[in-house]
């Protein structure tokens, strides 16, 4: 049964895309416009309270029921687990995967996300001490998965929903002002996983209207 994604052209939106292509499982994408104000919506708000992107409707979900999940970290919980892929079993290396979600979800997003907001701010006084501290703990980041892929190939013991959650971040390191060539292993691991085509279509798939 195809999954009903609904999206945006941002990395919290990308990060499912690409799990789901990755995964081969077949989806629609609905998009919800959040520059037109879309996400609060009452239709969507059933399906994501917070009024944020993304979310799914799996009409064949457990038992064969219909469900709905919001965040992120759900969606790619709820999809390793349906598909058996990319989410081990076995608990050290299920714990493995979950840390560097769980570092995405409350980091690596809130705060380059933050970057992007002082960034585009037009009065400079007021930006400085916002873009600083940001840029500051974006960077913070950035070095901590550094010495993490000097180690690993990828943040788990093999690729995971962690690698596709990171992803959707570090997609965006020209808008947070990160230049991936100070952080070798950063770039070394963003290039083989920009070359897997799995990827290559989750980023292409057009979740703006024309
Ligand atoms: N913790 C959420 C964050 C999702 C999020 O921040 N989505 C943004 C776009 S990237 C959004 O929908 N913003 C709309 C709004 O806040 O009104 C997740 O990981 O799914």
């Amino acid at each position: 049964m195809t999954i009903q994604l609904y999206t945006f052209d941002t990395p919290n939106g990308r990060k499912i895309s690409v799990a789901l292509e990755e995964m081969g499982l077949p989806y629609d994408v609905h998009v919800v416009d959040l520059g037109q104000g879309e996400q609060f919506d009452p239709a969507f708000l059933k399906i994501s309270p917070n009024n944020k992107i993304p979310a799914i409707v799996d009409t064949d979900g457990p038992a064969g029921r219909p469900i709905s999940v919001f965040e992120s970290g759900a969606i790619l919980i709820y999809l390793g687990e349906k598909t058996g892929l990319f989410y081990p079993r076995e608990t050290a290396a299920r714990v493995a995967v979950l840390e560097w979600l769980m570092f995405q979800v409350g980091g690596f997003g809130p705060i380059p996300g933050q970057v992007h907001h002082f960034v585009a701010m037009k009065d400079h006084g007021a930006r400085h001490y916002g873009l600083e501290r940001f840029m500051a703990e974006t960077r913070r980041l950035y070095a901590v998965m550094d010495r993490r892929l000097a180690e690993h190939e990828y943040f788990a013991d093999a690729l995971s929903i962690a690698d596709f959650a990171i992803l959707g971040w570090a997609w965006r390191h020209p808008r947070h002002q990160v230049n991936l060539a100070d952080y070798p292993n950063v770039q070394r691991w963003y290039r083989a996983m920009m070359e897997r085509p799995g990827v290559a279509r989750g980023f292409a798939v057009p979740m703006r209207r024309a």
